[in-house]
């Protein structure tokens, strides 16, 4: 491929999240409970968490698998709300001052700081009953019983102790500790690792006749991007830019956390990062130019600045 024709293609990527973002700002705008409907506070704090903001990667990636599985973006859209939702209750919480004690996110006061900490509490209990409830209720997902079953159980299993929560509660325990590389592997894969796995498989659902070879491949895929992002992240944090990032830096080193560049340092997490890119392009093989949407964001969000 020629340089003209790489950037012309990464042009076309750009537009295409672009779209993605607007689609979500609009779906999320539609569903969430209005500012003015009682209680309107709350309701008020939950937009703000989940308007105007952030890169929207978790569904951009149920977008991009659908796209590879060759299912429209209304199908899945309920869903890649819903993962957002989750996602941005998990920032919330995370900010308080009981856990990171943030004042930044997503280049604005965090929540709690722009309302009061009882709201941001509030706002994270409230977002994850409404994620399930558009996995139950959405009139575009998938109608079979069974789907919406595994749609629900795939995203409580990505949130509990198994997952999200579980790698939260192993990141607060280990500050000031010593993490194996075995360890930190398991806490990003639960921590970070889960959602970016369920919102490949949530959009994997939707596709009930999927052949378990390629069901297993995006399985594949997802744990490798997952991994790869987390350590992206871990980097960001050493070398990335304030202004750009939205949120503060040097955080990790400050509270002792066991990251990848504290373990190994920053060039061998970047080779790392680099093995486990390849690692999940090598995991679409099997779908050949279809997965070129997968292909493509991958390629994006390993090479993010923010
Ligand atoms: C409170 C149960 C609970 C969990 C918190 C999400 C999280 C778990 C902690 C936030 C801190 C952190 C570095 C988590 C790893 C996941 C991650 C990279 C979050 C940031 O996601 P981005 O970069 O954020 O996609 P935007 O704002 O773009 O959506």
């Amino acid at each position: 491929m020629t340089s003209a024709v790489r950037s012309a293609a990464a042009a076309d990527f750009d537009a295409r999240m672009e779209s993605w973002r607007a689609r979500m700002e609009r779906a999320l705008d539609a569903r969430l409970p209005g500012a003015d409907a009682v209680p309107s506070r709350l309701h008020e704090a939950m937009r703000y968490a989940a308007l105007g903001g952030g890169k929207r990667v978790r569904p951009a990636l149920v977008f991009a698998t659908a796209a590879t599985l060759g299912i429209d973006e209304d199908t899945v859209e309920a869903a890649a709300c819903a993962i957002e939702l989750v996602h941005v209750y998990s920032l919330v919480h995370d900010d308080l001052p009981a856990m990171d004690d943030d004042d930044l996110r997503r280049g604005r006061p965090t929540c709690h700081k722009a309302y009061d900490e009882a709201t941001a509490l509030l706002v994270g209990d409230a977002m994850q009953p409404l994620a399930f409830h558009w996995l139950a209720t959405d009139p575009k997902l998938p109608p079979s019983p069974a789907v919406r079953l595994r749609l629900i159980d795939l995203m409580a299993q990505a949130i509990g102790t198994a997952g999200m929560a579980g790698g939260q509660a192993i990141d607060l325990q280990s500050e000031g500790r010593t993490l194996s590389i075995a360890e930190v592997d398991d806490m990003h894969a639960r921590k970070t690792g889960a959602v970016i796995r369920a919102s490949v498989m949530l959009a994997a659902e939707c596709a009930p006749q999927l052949p378990p070879e390629h069901r297993a491949s995006l399985e594949r895929f997802a744990a490798a991007v997952g991994l790869a992002f987390q350590i992206q992240d871990d980097l960001l944090d050493v070398i990335g830019d304030v202004a750009t990032l939205g949120k503060a830096t040097g955080a990790d080193r400050e509270r002792g956390k066991p990251t990848y560049p504290a373990l190994i340092g920053v060039e061998a997490s970047q080779a790392r990062m680099r093995r486990l890119h390849e690692e999940a392009l090598s995991a679409l093989a099997l779908f050949g130019d279809g997965a070129a949407p997968l292909v493509n964001l991958s390629n994006w969000l390993l090479s993010r600045e923010y």
